[in-house]
This record gives structure tokens, C-alpha cells and sequence, in this order.
């Protein structure tokens, strides 16, 4: 009745934003992300008569009520459901990065939460059935389930049974490929992603043109991962971002999350190109730059990037490995 997972963050190279079902969490469009080796979320579960109700602890902090508990009770309540069980739980995690700053916490939470919660209620479930689960409590922990490269394909039924993620490829394809994630600020978010993406979706004039060029671009980075091309990649993902936070700029209230040192990063990532040294950002709901580069760039690419004024951590990650269950918990 207890179980610990490990999930890896994901980043998205082709962003997942907006929905067309906000409660079962189906997205206007696919997405294709990369599992990072480096973030992690580890939880431990335990299922027990002896806890009268649900409680939950992230980061050594209690979460007692708001949308937080309430997310991972929902999530709790469709795992009980599935192998009809009442029993409460004690749930504790724990990031080993910035929770909620654009680093995809909500990916690896509820990819560790979802493994974690199936197995201590002794449900056995294929990669698939766990990434239907796990899209019900945050759309890019679909993704987080798989290592290496994942794409999440939007499907089409009312009912979410063919939105899931697949993987395009393991971890082992390309492990010269790299990311270094960049913290500007460790502050959280004002506005997180879900209100962030319904009102772009309400009300932006650029959110057509979104939907519109996102196929395209799915197309490349998905030839771009197969063919280990990383040209296409890394210029098709930089593109998709921007477009992404064009959205957001042009919604009413409008959304910006990008903070002055972002932009410096991304002047720095653009003229370290022009020098030579290849790479390619990309941000998602935060202050975060995240570089694209090889393996053999990827030093110089870190020292660059360090020496930018208020950057505060840099961090080195290739591809990840799968959400996975773990013997050592929490408690
Ligand atoms: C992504 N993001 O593809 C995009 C890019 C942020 C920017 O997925 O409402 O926390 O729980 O499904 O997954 C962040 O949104 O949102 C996200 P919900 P989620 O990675």
C-alpha cells in the first residue's frame, strides 16, 4: 500500500498550449517535449485505514487546502476510483529544483504522483493507461512518463482516451543532445499556466496563427529528433516558443513572463550563434532559459550564459530516463 516514484521534468520543443476540455485536460494542439536527466520530483504514497483523511507535504512544506491540494486529491480520487478503493493517503514530494518558475514541476509532480498512487494501490498499468492517467492531472506530465523524447498526441474523442503521449525516441538516440536550464529567478510565478492559457485562448488575435503553424512545426522537430538534425531542431523549437509567448503578449489582460535577464539570454543565446557556438532557446510559462546545444558546445555554452549579469544557476541535462518506481522513500 506504499510506493515511490522518480519522474523527470520535461521541456516542451513544441509547446502544448490551450485546451479544448479544461477538466479532462485536452489540449488544442500536440507537443513534443524532452525528458531532462537533471529535475526531478520524488513522491511517497501510502494508502492506510489508519489516515481519516488525504494529506500531503511538498518540499517538507504542509499542504492543507487551495488548488494544490485539491489538484492532488482530484488525482488521488481517479486512482481510488480506478481500483475502487476508499482509502486516504499520506502523499509527501519533493523537487529537486524552483517549484512553479517555468521549470515544469507540475510535469513531474504528477507523473511521480500518478506511478506512485497506481502502484501502492497494486494497479499495474502500461505506459499508455499512465499517461492518459497522469494528462488528467497536468497536460505536459502525459509526456513526463516516457524518457528520452515524448510526443503528445492531441486525439479527437470528447472522452480523452486517445490523448496520451508516445515516444518518438529513447534517451540512448541522441545523448550528445543537451539542455542547459538557466535560473534567472527563484521566485513563483504571478500568473501559473492554466489561467495563463485559457485567457490566451479567450481572447488572443495571434492564437488562430498558432493553431494554424503548430502542425508544421511538429513535423520538423519530430524529423529533426529522427534525423539527429540539429539545425531544424533547435530553430524550429526557438520559433515555436516565441510564437507561443506571442500568444500570451497579445491576450487581453495580456500575460509577459519573461523578465529583463530573460531577454539578455536570449540576445546572448542569438549572438554566441552568430559567433559560432550553437544553440537555441526556449522559455516556457517563466522567467527560465532553457539552451538547446551539443554536447560539445555545451561548456562554453554554461560559462556564457553564467557570466550574464542576476543568472543564478546554470544546469547541464541531456535526456532523461522514464517515470520509475523507486525502493528508497520519503518516509
Ligand atoms: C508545455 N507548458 O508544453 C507548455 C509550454 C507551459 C508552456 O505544459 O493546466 O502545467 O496542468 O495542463 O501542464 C504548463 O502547463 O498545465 C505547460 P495544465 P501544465 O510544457
Amino acid at each position: 500500500m506504499k510506493a515511490t516514484a522518480l519522474a523527470n521534468s520535461n521541456i516542451a520543443l513544441v509547446k502544448y498550449w490551450g485546451k479544448r476540455d479544461e477538466r479532462l485536460i485536452l489540449p488544442n494542439n500536440s507537443s513534443i517535449s524532452m525528458t531532462l536527466d537533471k529535475l526531478h520530483t520524488t513522491t511517497t504514497i501510502e494508502f492506510s485505514d489508519r489516515y481519516k483523511e488525504d494529506s500531503l507535504k511538498i518540499d517538507g512544506r504542509k499542504v492543507v487546502d487551495g488548488e494544490e491540494f485539491g489538484r492532488a486529491v482530484h488525482q488521488l480520487n481517479l486512482v481510488r476510483k480506478m481500483s475502487q478503493s476508499h482509502l486516504h493517503a499520506r502523499v509527501e514530494s519533493e523537487n529537486n529544483f524552483p517549484k512553479a518558475a517555468g521549470l515544469a514541476s507540475s510535469a513531474s509532480g504528477f507523473a511521480a504522483l500518478t506511478l506512485a498512487a497506481t502502484k501502492a494501490l497494486g494497479l499495474h498499468l502500461d505506459k499508455k493507461e499512465l499517461s492518459v492517467l497522469a494528462r488528467q492531472g497536468s497536460g505536459s506530465a502525459c509526456r513526463s512518463i516516457y524518457g528520452g523524447f515524448a510526443e503528445w498526441q492531441m486525439g479527437t474523442r470528447p472522452d480523452g482516451s486517445d490523448s496520451y503521449a508516445k515516444q518518438i525516441a529513447p534517451k540512448e538516440h541522441w545523448p550528445e543532445l543537451c539542455m542547459v536550464v538557466t535560473v534567472v529567478t527563484q521566485e513563483e510565478k504571478k500568473i501559473k499556466s492554466r489561467p495563463g492559457m485559457s485567457q490566451t485562448v479567450a481572447n488572443s488575435p495571434l492564437y488562430k496563427a498558432w493553431l494554424e503553424t503548430v502542425e508544421g512545426d511538429l513535423e520538423k522537430v519530430r524529423a529533426g529528433i529522427l534525423e539527429k538534425n540539429f539545425q531544424l531542431l533547435g530553430a524550429t523549437a526557438e520559433v515555436n516558443a516565441l510564437k507561443m509567448h506571442a500568444t500570451m503578449h497579445t491576450a487581453t489582460p495580456h500575460i509577459i513572463y519573461w523578465e529583463p535577464r530573460t531577454i539578455t539570454l536570449m540576445k546572448e543565446v542569438m549572438r554566441m550563434r552568430e559567433e559560432g557556438l550553437e544553440g537555441y532557446f526556449t522559455i516556457d510559462g517563466g522567467p527560465q532559459v532553457k539552451i538547446l546545444c551539443l554536447e560539445k558546445d555545451a561548456k562554453k555554452i554554461m560559462k556564457r550564459a553564467r557570466e550574464v549579469k542576476g543568472v543564478q544557476e546554470t544546469m547541464l541535462c541531456q535526456a532523461g530516463e522514464e517515470t520509475k518506481i523507486i525502493e528508497k522513500g520519503l518516509f
